[in-house]
């Protein structure tokens, strides 16, 4: 499969390929290098990227937008009012997870953040596989730094879902730090590492993220966020800056009217772009509500003081990534800035001001990401030589592990503190008496987002067995936190002593003397212990049942498109031949043939605007092909006319 990177954005993603020996942005099917994230679900099929985008104001109730956010989110979690608030959808609680309800083939469904999330995947998945025109299996999934174990395990059994293979699931800085580490390389030195500072202001999210960087390795040091800090912040500020204006201007108020309410956060996000490039800029929505137009306008140091409390924020999270690395603000040698956000003026000033240096804009703003993941995605093929790179991410929760008491005094260790680099395996060894549970968890509360549930995992162990006249077994076991950020136990043993022959070192022996051998007791692996693991995945059965569900929805949506198209084209071929018989074909065909074409035509037309509007493939197939049989004699004789003119023409030439 061709390597594939994906930066889910939450407002538009961005799709990357390793080939052609480098990497490629992957346009989408209107030739866009960025995809609407939007699911949305309509009388008969599904609306899922541009499709979704095209139909939002007219299907609000039923086009689900912030998925990213929802993804691995509960109802009972303090973010759950604030992602209820942007929703234009009812969120509801379906399987300990947030799932949106809609109106879908006529009927009031719902479906999990997971399942969504896992839709959305499909889509981008069938626009890469179209465009590099191979199959996509294996992915390399970007996703905010704030993500815990929970929207980790939901973000890899979407990708099940969706039929892909998440070899890599990256926090989305580190992704586009390791584009720069690789792509830049040649600007990098080879000793001390530079000090970098990336800094990423997207739709929702606003994430620091310090790094060490030279040529050939990357290291991160240090990251830190504000979850609630980017572009709908800022359009929502702007629409309720309108909306205020409003009532006193026209006496109408845009929150009771959701459809309204979301034509003005559109015209506020284009307010907000037209700022950044202009200082001040016209805002006006059509027959908003009540069949008012309305209108106004706004400048740039109106809007800079509507988003004053995002922007007295915006230096927390470049302080916490310093202390979190370990360094101050002087070690500093660069700030690389991406993400759609950081276009606002206002925000690149102040983030100048933070970091008291300029600020550069190396990495594509937009598709660095993509392009980092792309390249971790192809680090992870087992057929694709890439640069050697080497490149750790920084863990940001302490996660202990514990185990039933039995013979030793602790049941516990803290064995991936926060701060420490990932991948990263530690081996601990312990004594049982049997079989044992061992469960990970986040253990310092302090340094997670709030309502972070801290349940990580779950294992039983089996197999345990102790020798006659022992009270327990020495047991290892390897502590994983993988290259995804998940924590696993990869490999379970009991030990056993053994006398084994050790050769013994004896500086003085002469070269022909007999090699000398001790006798010692060492502790080998004497069995392998069975793993059995209870983590916040759904499960691989529900996973094969959602698998199962997710490929009807696609084949249902596929037959619907085909239909459309095929009813298209019968359309297109009626006006077609009917405007050539009079024209083009009118030589070529008797009054008799002309007379039972028309006759055709005219039934067929009456069909389509009647009983055919909603027919089957097969029908508008069998009527095109109906049409045709006569079509393409006519067509046949007239192609054999111009081809004989051709002929007459290109002798004559000769001649
Ligand atoms: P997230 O990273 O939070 O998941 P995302 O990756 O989809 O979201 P980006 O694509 O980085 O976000 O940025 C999108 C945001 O940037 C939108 O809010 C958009 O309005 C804003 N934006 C894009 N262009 C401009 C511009 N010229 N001026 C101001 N804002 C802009
Ligand atoms: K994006
Ligand atoms: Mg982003």
């Amino acid at each position: 499969s061709v390597p594939f990177g994906l930066d889910l954005g939450n407002n538009n993603s961005i799709i990357a390929c390793a080939r052609n020996r480098g990497i490629d942005v992957i346009v989408n099917e209107v030739s866009n290098r960025s995809t609407p994230t939007l699911v949305a679900f309509g009388n008969k099929n599904r609306f899922i990227g541009e499709s979704a985008k095209n139909q939002q104001t007219s299907n609000l109730k039923n086009t689900v937008e912030n998925v990213k956010r929802i993804l691995g989110l509960t109802v009972d979690h303090p973010d759950f009012p604030t992602e209820a608030k942007y929703a234009t959808t009812p969120l509801v609680a379906k399987d300990g997870q947030v799932a949106a309800k809609v109106r879908f083939a006529g009927e009031q469904q719902e479906f999990t953040a997971t399942q969504l999330y896992a839709m959305y995947l499909n889509k981008i998945k069938a626009i890469t596989a179209k465009e590099v025109k191979g199959t996509i299996s294996d992915i390399a999934l970007a996703v905010p730094v704030w993500y815990t174990e929970e929207q980790r395990r939901a973000a890899s059994d979407a990708c099940k879902i969706a039929g892909l293979n998440p070899v890599r699931i990256v926090n989305e800085v580190t992704a586009a730090a390791v584009g720069y580490g690789v792509f830049k390389a040649n600007d990098l030195p080879e000793d001390e590492p530079k000090k970098i500072a990336f800094v990423d202001i997207g739709h929702s999210t606003y994430t620091v993220s310090i790094c060490a960087v030279k040529r050939g390795e990357l290291k991160v040091l240090g990251s830190a966020y504000d979850k609630h800090f980017g572009g709908r912040d800022f359009d929502y500020a702007i629409a309720e800056h309108f909306a205020k204006e409003f009532v006193t201007k026209y006496k109408i108020d845009v929150h009771e009217n959701a459809k309204a309410y979301s034509r003005i956060l559109a015209a506020a996000e284009k307010l907000k772009k037209v700022l950044s490039a202009n200082t001040t800029a016209p805002f006006s929505v059509e027959s908003v509500m009540n069949d008012v137009d309305v209108s106004s306008s706004l400048t740039r140091d109106e809007l800079e003081e509507y988003v004053q409390p995002l922007l007295n924020r915006l230096h927390v999270p470049v302080e916490a990534a310093l202390k979190a690395a370990g360094l101050t603000v002087e070690d500093i040698d660069t700030i690389e800035v991406i993400g759609g956000c950081t276009r606002v003026p206002s925000l690149k000033t102040r983030l100048t001001e933070v970091f008291g240096k300029q600020l550069s804009f190396t990495l594509n703003q937009d598709e660095a990401i993509a392009r980092g993941a792309a390249f971790i995605c192809a680090m992870h093929s087992p057929t694709l030589r890439v640069r050697p790179f080497k490149f750790e991410d920084c863990n940001p929760y302490t996660v202990s592990y514990f185990w039933d008491k039995q013979v030793e005094d602790t049941d516990h260790m803290e064995v991936f503190p926060s701060g420490g680099l990932f991948p990263s395996t530690k081996v601990v060894t312990l004594h049982r008496t049997g079989d044992f549970e061992v469960e990970a968890k986040y253990t310092k509360s302090e340094e997670l987002p709030t309502g972070t549930n801290p349940f990580i995992c779950k294992w039983a162990v089996k197999g345990v067995e102790v020798a006659s006249g022992e009270e327990s077994v020495a047991t290892k076991l390897k502590l994983r936190n993988d290259p995804s950020g998940f924590y696993t136990i990869e490999e379970a043993y009991t030990l056993e002593e053994k006398i084994v022959q050790e050769l013994v070192d004896n500086p003085e022996a002469k070269e022909d003397d007999e090699p000398e051998y001790r006798e010692v007791k060492k502790l080998v692996k004497k069995a392998d212990l069975q793993i059995v693991e209870q983590s916040l995945s759904v499960g691989e059965a529900a996973l094969a049942g959602l698998f199962e569900k997710e490929a009807t929805l696609t084949t249902q949506d596929k037959l619907i498109a085909d239909t459309e198209d095929r009813k298209n084209a019968l359309e297109e071929y009626i006006y077609e031949l009917r405007g050539k018989i009079d024209e083009q074909y009118s030589k070529f065909a008797s009054a008799e043939e002309k007379e039972k074409l028309s006759g055709l035509l005219m039934k067929a037309e009456d069909w389509l605007y009647d009983e055919g509007y909603e027919s089957t493939k097969g029908k508008y197939i069998a009527k095109y092909e109906e049409l045709a049989s006569i079509g393409n004699v006519i067509r046949g004789r007239f192609l054999a006319a111009e081809e004989e003119k051709k002929q007459a023409y290109r002798s004559k030439q000769e001649a």
